[in-house]
């Protein structure tokens, strides 16, 4: 294979351990014998602190090397093969690692293997067994290499190459550098599918940039699931064309009187396509048959009554309910879930289901199977909070733990669970008291409560073939701004993100911590409002 540079080495220079992983890497990741030939037969001693210990997620296998690849202002990012796809995401990397180089990083399409100096993204000779979302990271003197099977690996993969350069490389104006990233390789893919974090964007309304910083945050450790919490007694905030009062009297307010606003479906499928450019399915949710007072105030027929109440923009929950025994409530679910599973590319619908304490159980259950017909009848699979459990579910029907141990229930059918413990993974819990924003009817939720627990420990009798992931939900009661988000969200979202992307063996809070102290740079150069925990010695 004219790929793999042959391997003739010195007796003398064996000793230096960066050729022989060279001996094994395609020829322009090695560079020339007159510029990298170490001439002293010294083992050349690794950096002390290599950043290929301090990423997040930790990678499913790191090996590292002697030397380091110099990122420079002559270097290019090559994509093979040459698809519009595989150039987007070369230009998503250099837009990433321009603004604090300088460098002009051109995207080139080229099939064959650029000279050193080079970054190579490509999909040829990926491993399939290293799934949707794995790749393999090269990284020498003579260049970096990504190979994935899947386009979505690449993205995953260059996230990798972002945390290996120096913290600085996040800033937003032009730094000094030098740039260099630590060689080794990386084999890296997800332990689970879904990896998700949820934003509530109805008891207070967030505009397009606000979802987009946090998207692209999410981006950054990996995540690739982002739940949109689109209704509730406080807001509507999609449009709907078939019923336009839902967003022009409910998606009026917000809670605590605070201002309300809404997606128009064009501006919807703007985040959607925003998250889909960052390999992140959206996953909508219409919350019901409570937490549906904004409907019910802006059409009078959905109310068993027929009154429309008042809108709300207080903080209790469960005092609403869909009217389940009238045929119209049918029809207007029929009519928003069709044109949400429209406007969404993504498998899911969630139809939330949560906290219905103003519903009869005689009445939720038949409710819930019913809308399940529905979202099924769209072409989606359905997603519910735990309280769906009880519920005679179709097998494609996920049920999210969040409570309580419901959702063995729905596991015990064959449904697939997604678990979100609000005592570990609700962002929206106060780290302790003295924490400003956020709730703590779950307890407070230091950043070591979100890390040290596992989907699979927890829940008992649930095979991890049935686990089909975590998710970390925000609800925005006390949220009113972006900074207010990252407050919450960071750092315990790496976290999260690590406990669903990094192999469970070997996890453990008292070296996590150290590495997510050397995020602390990071965090601060993508200037990101931090929780400074003192749990933690951020650098
Ligand atoms: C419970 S979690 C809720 C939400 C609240 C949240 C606050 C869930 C499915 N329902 O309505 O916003 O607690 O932490």
């Amino acid at each position: 294979m004219h790929y793999f540079r042959h391997c003739h080495i010195p007796a003398a220079l064996l000793l230096a351990s960066f050729l022989l992983v060279s001996c094994n890497l395609p020829a322009f990741l090695v560079q020339a014998p007159t510029e990298v030939t170490p001439m002293s037969t010294a083992t050349p001693t690794p950096p002390a602190v290599s950043k290929m210990d301090a990423l997040i997620p930790l990678p499913a296998s790191v090996e590292p090397a002697v030397g380091q690849f110099m990122l420079t202002g002559t270097a290019g990012i090559f994509v093979d093969p040459a698809t519009p796809e595989l150039i987007a995401i070369g230009q998503y990397l250099a837009d990433k690692l321009k603004p604090a180089t300088g460098y002009a990083l051109p995207v080139t399409a080229s099939a064959g293997v650029p000279a050193a100096g080079n970054i190579l993204l490509t999909t040829a000779g990926g491993d399939p067994s290293q799934g949707e979302e794995g790749y393999t990271l090269t990284v020498a003197e003579g260049g970096v290499k990504l190979v994935a099977y899947k386009p979505a690996g690449l993205f995953r993969g260059l996230q990798t190459i972002r945390q290996l350069l120096p913290a600085a490389i996040d800033l937003p104006s032009q730094q000094a550098g030098p740039w260099a990233i630590p060689a080794g390789v990386i084999r890296d893919q997800p332990r689970f599918t879904y990896r998700g974090a949820m934003l509530d964007v109805a008891r207070h309304f967030f505009g397009i940039k606000d979802v987009e910083t946090y998207i692209d945050l999410l981006a950054y450790y990996k995540l690739n699931v982002f739940h949109i919490h689109l209704t509730d007694d406080q807001g509507w905030r999609l449009e709907i064309k078939s019923w336009p009062d839902l967003t022009k009297k409910g998606g009026s307010t917000a809670i605590n009187g605070d201002p309300g606003g809404y997606y128009t479906q064009e501006q919807y499928k703007e985040i959607v396509a925003y998250a889909a450019a960052r390999y992140i399915t959206v996953v909508p949710e219409i919350d019901m048959p409570s937490h549906t007072n904004a409907a019910l105030a802006s059409y009078a027929e959905l109310n068993c009554d027929g009154k429309a109440p008042a809108l709300y923009t207080g903080g209790d929950v469960g005092f609403s309910s869909l009217c389940t025994s009238k045929d119209v409530t049918y029809k207007f679910l029929n009519d928003v879930i069709g044109e949400l599973a429209a406007l969404t590319p993504g498998p899911y619908i969630h139809i939330g289901g949560d906290e219905a304490k103003s519903t009869q159980e005689a009445d939720y259950l038949p409710f819930i199977q019913k809308v399940q017909d529905i979202v099924q009848a769209h072409g989606k699979q359905m997603i519910g909070w735990e309280e769906i459990s009880k519920a005679k579910l179709l097998p494609t029907t996920i049920a999210q733990g969040w409570a309580s141990d419901l959702v063995t229930q729905a596991a015990a059918q064959g449904a697939k669970v997604i678990y979100s413990p609000a005592s570990k993974a609700y962002l929206d819990m106060q780290y302790d008291p003295s924490t400003p924003l956020g709730l703590n009817w779950a307890g407070y939720v230091s950043v070591s409560d979100a890390y040290r627990w596992d989907p699979t420990t927890i829940l008992h009798g649930i095979p991890e073939s049935l686990m089909l992931g975590i998710e970390a939900p925000l609800w925005s009661e006390t949220l009113r701004t972006i900074k207010d988000i990252e407050y919450m969200a960071f750092p315990r979202l790496p976290g999260l993100a690590e406990l669903a992307w990094s192999p469970l063996v070997g996890r453990n809070w008292n070296e996590y911590r150290l590495r997510l102290g050397a995020q602390g740079a990071r965090l601060t150069a993508l200037g990101i409002n931090y929780f400074h925990t003192p749990e933690v010695d951020f650098k």
